[in-house]
């Protein structure tokens, strides 16, 4: 299908009318970067009214359209991202946390959001935080690991395995272990650890962070901090969290440089402010909320360069900019960073005051930061409709004339992303750690999930697991989900609970 935009001169006439919704056009191709921060809230961000302050983020906000209900399909990482890569709701194939030794999750003979941009003509990318499994189990990290982003669509790809907090600490590009020693060979155990080697329980003399009580996080010591899991060797090729940002900035923008003259996609996923938070000694203490409000600084930092890069190079114009994140935010997971008692101290919510947060069905889990831009061709504004980031596939697809495989729960909604349409998704299936909540116009509901933890560990998080089914109306953008409607609404709820089980074949 084809379609007109209009220049975005006309600012101040409502996005409505600057999107027309029907007319013929031949597909365009802008560059699409697609930024997804790690554990970022609703409340994180100045553009949405956080107390930190992230101008750089800000700007991509203020080209584009900043919406109040984005959604990512899950609470957490591994599920979340295979939503926004394969555009098919996770919980299908019962997709959870992945350990950093995890083959990778996704079938190389299914077609990707990045298959569907290279077999489009674009060049492809990505960088940050993969957390999809790499190889086929059993890896020798010495060897080249396969399959992994080269087999599922990407050209390029430089990335840590699975999380910051995870073994193996080591950067991957292209399927090789970077900077590695062949002569100090790394091994990698997610159940014991290797005879003689330092771990955060034994050796807690040896840590610059510590861990929490109670999350786990004392294995493996890389950069003085414990890790989740095990690993000996590679000492060369191990990483340095502070220089982590900037590691990945010089690959992204080195990409840019690289593939300029050509359309290119980049999945651009971004480690903060995801635990271990180690920010670069030039954030350290600047945000007055620790080191995880260091890291956003430092996220957002990272943020501007590319931003830069973009305009210095003349790309700005032909580039589409999402910029969201895979979960909620959660303050104390895993590490004794202060996260919880700044956050007391100085009255600051991450979620913005969404109930919940990282884990939770509640809005806090899957409510997220959500910015669509793209110069001239997007109108600048808010919208309150709902959209998900499961939907990127099928209406990038649509931008560039791509194909959309038969059976994705990706759907079209590029109007609604560029601010047009008032009208998205009529309905939206949340998952968090394995419980399912139902989202349908304004209400979303949650069926019971009694032999389900209401709290998600240590955290201290409310998973929304509760003995009863609720209901909550979540119309307002600063959804409290104070009082649970279901026993005064009996209908709706029954409404719902039909709908849900339509949608999920079943499963509730
Ligand atoms: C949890 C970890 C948490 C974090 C999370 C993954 C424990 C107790 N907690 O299992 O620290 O790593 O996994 O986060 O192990 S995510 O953003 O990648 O989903
Ligand atoms: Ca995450």
């Amino acid at each position: 299908m084809n379609r007109t935009f209009l220049a975005a001169s006309l600012a101040a006439v409502p996005a409505a009318f600057l999107y027309s919704a029907a007319p013929a056009f031949s597909a365009e191709k802008p560059n699409v970067i697609l930024i997804v921060a790690d554990d970022l809230g609703y409340g994180d961000i100045s553009a949405y009214g956080g107390k930190i302050r992230t101008p750089n983020i800000d700007r991509i906000a203020k080209n584009g359209v900043r919406f109040t209900r984005g959604y990512a399909a899950s609470a957490t990482s591994t599920p979340s991202r295979y939503g926004i890569l394969t555009g098919v709701y996770p919980w299908r194939g019962n997709v959870a946390i992945l350990p950093g030794d995890s083959p990778l999750i996704i079938p190389t003979d299914r077609p990707t959001i990045a298959t569907m941009f290279r077999d489009c003509g674009y060049r492809t990318c990505a960088i940050g935080k993969w957390h999809l499994g790499l190889g086929k189990g059993n890896s020798d990290w010495n060897k080249p690991i396969a399959p992994g982003p080269s087999e599922i669509g990407f050209d390029y790809s430089f990335i840590m395995a699975a999380t910051n907090d995870r073994v193996p600490c080591v950067y991957f590009s292209n399927g090789n272990v970077v900077g590695l020693d062949p002569a100090d060979p790394i091994s990698v155990n997610y159940n014991k650890n290797f005879p003689g080697e330092p771990t955060g329980k034994s050796n807690p003399e040896l840590l610059k962070m510590h861990p929490s009580p109670n999350h786990g996080h004392d294995g493996t010591i890389v950069n003085g901090i414990s890790r989740i899991g095990f690993m000996k060797g590679g000492k060369a090729a191990l990483w340095v969290d502070e220089e982590m940002a900037n590691v990945l900035s010089g690959k992204a923008l080195g990409f840019i440089r690289k593939n300029k003259k050509r359309p290119f996609f980049m999945y651009y996923a971004l480690h903060q402010p995801h635990v271990p938070r180690v920010p670069n000694p030039k954030f350290a203490g600047k945000s007055g909320l620790g080191p995880r409000g260091d890291v956003i600084l430092e996220a957002d930092a990272q943020v501007g360069e590319l931003l830069d890069l973009l305009e210095a190079e003349k790309l700005d114009k032909n580039t589409l900019i999402v910029f969201t994140s895979d979960n909620g935010p959660v303050l104390d997971d895993g590490y004794a960073d202060d996260a919880v008692r700044l956050a007391k101290e100085k009255n600051y919510s991450p979620t913005g005051g969404l109930r919940g947060g990282k884990y939770s069905l509640y809005e806090g889990g899957t409510r997220v930061p959500f910015i669509v831009s793209w110069q001239g061709k997007v109108a600048p504004g808010v919208s309150n409709v709902p959209v998900a980031q499961l939907d990127f596939f099928a209406s990038f697809a649509e931008l560039i004339g791509g194909k959309v495989p038969e059976g994705l729960d990706s759907q079209n909604h590029l109007d609604v992303f560029f601010g047009a349409k008032k009208q998205g998704r009529e309905n939206f299936v949340i998952e968090a750690q394995g419980s399912l909540a139902y989202r349908e116009g304004d209400y979303v509901y949650i069926p019971a999930h009694p032999k389900k933890s209401p709290v998600a560990w240590a955290t201290g998080i409310e998973t929304g697991n509760a003995k009863e089914d609720a209901l909550y109306k979540i119309s307002d953008i600063h959804t409290p989900q104070k009082e649970n409607i279901a026993g005064k609404n009996p209908k709706i709820v029954q409404k719902m609970k039909a709908a849900m089980l339509e949608a999920t074949g079943g499963r509730i």
